[in-house]
């Protein structure tokens, strides 16, 4: 047996009786069906690389970290597996960062292992250490470092574990290099086997509880749903499809949920929430919390019967009380409570349709109103006239990704992704500079579908970089950027608070032709200066993207001093 972590060159043993933890770790991942790891390189963690060529898995190495993580999370949001991040140690830990907290706060299933300095130079002084499993403890569900060869694999099946249990997230698991590297004989390594070391997570919690649930719904007269991230997540969209469609309750959607019902369903509802928690007589809120994007809860009227389902027992009731709470899968529960209506004689849907005509008249009330700006064919162009351009853009087959700040929170009021998994955003941590990783993974995840990613000129100069790694893998996809040249969302508090001298402070950007960057890594650009040339300039970059195999940016020059809504009143800070 070697001692690699004096002899990092000795070559590797092919024997097949030893096995080092590289290879270990390759064993696990595979055992958890992970087919893909997302990674930037480094010597502390090349024998994992070993291992996975040895498992058939997959290896989309990056040019930065922080990309690599989002694509982790966002193949995770994809495929509903579990995501899987590579990184060394130092700064390849510390660049991961923002990526594994933006898992972290949008509860997606990622495993980031990371290097570390040999044991045996443990405290030394060695290249890159740093404290990874303290710094990543707040950020995951579960952070540990790996101490023998013989449990590497079974500590990434322990991490993994740790992903699903109760409201999804990240692990951490951290490996020193000599670990790693130590080859060990095969019979002494604990290597879990598939499908024996997980207990299933559908739970519905108490049955009476969904009885309860099951009475509350056949006797309301105004119920209505708001469909989370989570439902989408644990794949339980087609439940609440089923329950929403079958007992006629209006449903909206956010996070990932979004695109679950297409805008064409008569149980689609965007645009009258407020009235809907105001004028329902029962609201079952289902795998999204009361934080700052719900008002933590506030906007909805107090009297109103409220039932929230959530993966995590500490997420029901926390920040407004509620009146059921259950925790457990929502898939399983909303189909539990389907089943369970199932029997009664009357279900109460048909005395429903009076509501939901009432919310849709809202809705299209809500629709005109804004049309003037979906339609503005003002110079320079109205960025609402963008978001309505993309919606007429997008196909079934179309990921929409938003990555930015004030021409992306526009772009939700217009963009109505037309499928299930078409929706992606950073969530809950607001973290400009998901775009890129998200597009590679959603064109990795779904080589039949096409991507989007619609950024803010800010978000875009953060990680564009790594659209080279999107054309390198064969997965290119349509960059459209709203250019303000400033960090608006930003700028306009600043403005407001300390007028216009002030307020142009660290807000402003250079004007960039963004369009070259796409040319410069082999593939179509544009610049869009007239309202009239966005969708033109949308399908000539559909067609480059598909004859050349090359991402394409379309740099759309969009009014720096319009604003969405929610910029104005500042809701995220209420
Ligand atoms: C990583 C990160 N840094 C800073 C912020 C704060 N922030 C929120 S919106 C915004 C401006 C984004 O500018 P851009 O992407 O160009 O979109 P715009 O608001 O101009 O439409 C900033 C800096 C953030 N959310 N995330």
């Amino acid at each position: 047996m070697s001692d690699t972590a004096t002899d990092t060159l000795k070559e590797k043993d092919r024997s097949g009786e030893v096995v080092s933890g590289g290879h270990l770790v390759a064993k696990a991942l595979k055992n958890e069906g992970v087919d893909t790891i997302f990674t930037l390189c480094g010597g502390h963690i090349i024998d994992i690389y070993d291992g996975c060529v040895d498992e058939g898995i997959r290896i989309v190495d990056f040019r930065h970290e922080q990309v690599a993580a989002h694509a982790a999370d966002g193949y995770a949001r994809q495929t509903g597996k579990l995501g899987c991040l590579v990184t060394t140690a130092g700064p390849g830990c510390t660049n991961a960062m923002t990526g594994v907290a933006t898992a972290f706060r949008s509860e997606s299933p990622m495993l980031h292992i990371g290097g570390q300095g040999a044991l045996t130079q443990h405290k030394m002084g060695s290249l890159q250490d740093l404290p990874h499993v303290d710094i990543m403890a707040p950020i995951t569900k579960f952070s540990a470092g790996v101490r023998s060869t013989e449990r590497a694999g079974d500590m990434v099946s322990m991490a993994a574990r740790e992903c699903f249990a109760g409201a999804y997230g990240p692990s951490y698991l951290e490996i020193p290099r000599d670990v790693l590297d130590r080859e060990v004989p095969l019979s002494s390594a604990v290597i879990p086997e598939p499908g024996k070391y997980r207990a299933s997570v559908k739970s519905i919690g108490d049955p009476a509880d969904i009885e309860r649930l099951a009475d509350l719904i056949v006797k309301a007269e105004r119920p209505a749903i708001l469909v989370g991230s989570q439902v989408w997540m644990s794949r339980g969209h087609q439940a609440a499809i089923d329950l929403v469609k079958d007992l006629n309750i209006a449903c909206y959607m956010n996070g990932g949920a979004r695109g679950m019902l297409p805008q064409t369903d008569s149980h689609y509802y965007n645009r009258t929430r407020r009235l809907a928690f105001q004028k329902a007589d029962l609201l079952l809120i289902v795998g999204t919390p009361f934080d700052f994007r719900m008002g933590y809860g506030k906007r909805i009227r107090e009297d109103l019967t409220l039932v929230q389902i959530d993966q995590s027992y500490s997420t029901v009731g926390k920040n407004r009380d509620v009146d059921l709470g259950i925790a457990g899968d929502p898939g399983a529960i909303l189909s539990a409570v389907h089943a369970a209506i199932k029997g009664r004689v009357d279900n109460g849907s048909k005395g429903r349709d009076g509501w939901l005509k009432e919310l849709r008249a809202a809705e299209e009330a809500a629709t005109e109103k804004l049309m003037p700006l979906f339609l503005s064919d003002q110079s320079p162009i109205h960025p609402y006239r963008v978001a309505w351009e993309l919606n007429e853009f997008l196909t079934e087959k179309t990921v929409y990704i938003g990555d930015g700040g004030d021409v992306v929170t526009i772009s939700a009021q217009a963009v109505a992704p037309k499928g299930p998994g078409n929706w992606m955003d950073p969530g809950a941590l607001g973290s400009l500079g998901v775009g890129t990783g998200f597009a590679i993974a959603a064109g990795l995840a779904n080589p039949e579908k096409e991507i989007l990613c619609y950024y803010g000129d800010g978000s875009f100069g953060m990680t564009a970089f790594d659209m080279e790694t999107a054309n390198r893998f064969g997965v290119p996809y349509i960059a459209v950027i709203g250019n303000n040249s400033s960090m608006n969302q930003i700028r306009y508090g600043q403005i407001a608070k300390y007028g216009d001298q002030r307020g142009n402070v660290g807000n402003k950007l250079g004007d960039v032709p963004f369009s070259k960057f796409a040319e410069m890594l082999g593939g179509h650009g544009e610049e869009v200066h007239e309202a009239n040339q966005i969708q033109p300039a949308l399908l000539r970059a559909r067609e480059a993207v598909k004859t050349s195999g090359k991402s394409a940016v379309v740099n759309i020059w969009v009014d720096p001093n319009e604003y969405a809504p929610g910029t104005k009143n500042q809701t995220m800070y209420k």
